[in-house]
């Protein structure tokens, strides 16, 4: 760069500071607790600062950490880029935009700001002379406060079996829901209380597989990141002294354990209606009778691993439910001890809703063998691990849960763990991340996204690459991998070709019309906040999706309509996903 901008710092108590920065020096530091306010000359004065609203300049709608390396993507080629501060419309910095890049996955040439050089907690806008400007974003310490407590949240208003009273609900109250005993599907004659846990998505089925992968991040980003969470996301469990996401994580896992069957240790796939209730029906209104669908492998294998998981955080905090856990996950083990061939579910020809079928049961076996290794020491599940464990593909999905089984086996410190596996599973997980890295680096709007990766739940792929690099960074600290996950998160607050926030409530063009029953039914104006859509999926899926986004490249293939639900329904386990960067974001790290 080849001018210098003078930033004049003036404090509110009146004190001048003068801080010379030139665009290659490190960020200016600043004392929030001074409130300075900042003022720029320099040839900004030139530039015109836009009014008007441009789709081609795209930011991360909430904003950024102060320190945080902040960088707009811009459609198109430009020459320069302010920053200018909302309240006081003054330029605070005005810089060259950079880069020629043709981003793969949307098509758009695109070139960057980068305005990371801006530290001072406040509002502000982006114009681009001859462009327009982008919306408002903040700059400040705690602007992902908010949506970590709100994504949170919505796991209790996924909340099944429970009425959500105007206390906690608000606007989204509803009487109680799926009380009722289940049939089983084999022998309708039988009956079982199956109620409680979350429904899966924006229908109320309730499905052991992905509810495991939920309740899994849910630990996992508490483990990781014990200071993001608090104990005032306000709800019921709030204020009892147990952090909410270890009280949200146990009302699922509490579910999960219902649906074992006592007499072999296996876990039932999923309990649902045959067919998906209409879209504008409230849980409480929903009274199809609800089917208790046969033993899987998968079912099982998540149940142990999530609850042997769970005996081990909830240890000291809850000590009788810890037990519960530990010995319904050994009885799980022993039932796929006796089941040694893989027992697919599939749905039956009168049942419609959620599949979540898999062709191999693999990947769940090796995560319950490595957290029941980790939870109890015995070399019996830590031989099964050892022998049995392959790298494929470190999945932290519904449907490929590796990563999960990899995560429990590296941080595992029981004694008996086999070092050159630990070595070997570490090797690739770095070279994963790596990947992950370089992907991000060639990327138009940084994400470390490949255009085939754009199917149904593209969203938590984008979450769940930033949860790889998360973890990564905790095997061999690395800026590149932080950095990395923190465009992730970028990308799923606006900073996409669509400049569409996916996390509803939050963002300034936000999703309004997700596949969400309660939200298609309630009174409410909003949709139920805190909620991760899937997000574009090239694969078009559903009528919506076929007839409006023909033709788009993968990353435009997402449309805010109700009926999109291959494009614009949420999921819990997306949720999860995005809980744990977030658990990054508000660690104070
Ligand atoms: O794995 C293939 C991949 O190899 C291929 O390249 C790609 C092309 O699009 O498709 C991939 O498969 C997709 C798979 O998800 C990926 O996990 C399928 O096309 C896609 O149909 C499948 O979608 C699943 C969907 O149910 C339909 O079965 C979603 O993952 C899953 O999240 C979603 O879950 C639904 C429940 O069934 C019901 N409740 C709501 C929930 C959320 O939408
Ligand atoms: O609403 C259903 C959604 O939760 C599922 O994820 C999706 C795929 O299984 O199916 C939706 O239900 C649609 C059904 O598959 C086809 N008819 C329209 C239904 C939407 O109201
Ligand atoms: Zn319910």
């Amino acid at each position: 760069m080849n001018w210098k901008n003078l930033i004049i710092s003036l404090t509110l108590a009146g004190s001048l500071i003068f801080t010379m920065s030139s665009c290659t020096s490190k960020p200016v530091s600043s004392d929030v607790s001074e409130k300075t306010i900042e003022v720029e000359e320099n040839m900004s004065k030139n530039l015109k600062i836009e009014n008007e609203l441009s789709d081609e300049i795209h930011i991360d709608q909430l904003g950024y950490k102060t320190l945080a390396k902040k960088i707009a993507v811009i459609k198109g080629q430009y020459k320069k880029f302010q920053v200018i501060n909302s309240k006081t419309g003054v330029a605070v910095l005005t810089g060259d935009l950079t880069g020629n890049l043709k981003d793969e996955s949307s098509g758009d040439t695109v070139c960057y700001a980068d305005f990371s050089k801006i530290t001072v907690p406040g509002k502000y806008f982006m114009s681009i002379s001859g462009l327009g400007k982008s919306y408002d974003f903040l700059i400040d310490d705690s602007v992902y406060t908010k949506i970590n407590d709100a994504m949170q949240k919505a796991l209790y208003y996924q909340r099944c079996g429970m009425a959500l009273t105007t206390e906690y609900a608000g606007e989204y109250s509803h009487a109680d829901c799926h009380k009722a005993l289940s049939k089983l599907y084999s022998d309708e004659t039988k009956k079982i209380d199956v109620s409680g846990g979350w429904h899966d998505a924006g229908d109320y089925g309730k499905y052991v597989v992905p509810a495991s992968v939920t309740a899994a991040g849910l630990l996992l980003a508490y483990e990781f990141y014990p200071q993001a969470f608090t104990d005032a996301t306000r709800i019921p469990e709030s204020g009892n002294g147990i952090p909410d996401i270890l009280d949200e994580a146990k009302y699922g896992i509490q579910w999960i354990l219902k649906m074992q069957d006592s007499e072999s240790g296996g876990v039932y796939h999923k309990v649902t209606s045959r067919g998906f209730p209409e879209i504008t029906t409230m849980p409480d209104k929903d009274v199809d009778d609800q089917l208790v669908m046969p033993i899987s492998t998968t079912a099982t294998a998540d149940f142990a691993a999530v609850t042997a998981m769970a005996s081990r955080i909830y240890m000291t905090i809850d000590p009788a439910f810890a037990q519960n856990c530990l010995q319904a996950s050994k009885k799980a083990w022993e039932w796929l001890e006796n089941n040694k061939n893989f027992v697919e579910f599939k749905n039956p020809s009168d049942v419609a809703t959620g599949e979540y079928g898999d062709s191999s049961g693999k990947d769940e076996k090796a995560w319950a063998a490595a957290e029941l290794f980790r939870a109890t020491g015995n070399e019996k599940y830590n031989k099964y691990f050892v022998d049995n464990y392959q790298v494929e593909g470190f999945g932290l999905g519904w449907q490929n849960v590796s990563g999960f089984a990899a995560i429990a086996y590296l941080f595992s410190d029981v004694s008996g763990t086999d070092q050159e596996k630990v070595d070997e599973i570490k090797k690739s997980w770095l070279a994963k991340a790596d990947m992950f890295t370089s992907t991000g680096q060639k990327d138009g709007y940084l994400v470390a996204m490949h255009k085939m990766e754009y199917n149904w739940g593209s969203n938590m792929n984008v979450a769940t690459h930033a949860m790889h690099l998360l973890i990564a960074d905790r095997l061999k600290v690395d800026e590149k991998y932080t950095q990395t996950a923190e465009e992730c998160i970028h990308y799923l607050l606006g900073r996409n070709t669509l400049n569409q926030s996916y996390i509803t409530g939050f963002g300034s063009k936000q999703v309004t019309k997700p596949h969400h029953r309660p939200s298609a039914a309630d009174f409410a104006l909003k949709p139920v906040p805190g909620l991760l859509v899937g997000g574009p999926n090239s694969a078009l899926e559903d009528d919506v999706a076929k007839s409006k986004l023909s033709g788009k490249s993968p990353a435009e293939c997402y449309i805010d309509d109700v009926n999109s639900f291959s494009t614009n329904e949420v999921a819990t386990y997306w949720n999860s996903s995005a809980i744990f960067i977030l658990g990054y974001l508000n660690s104070n790290k």
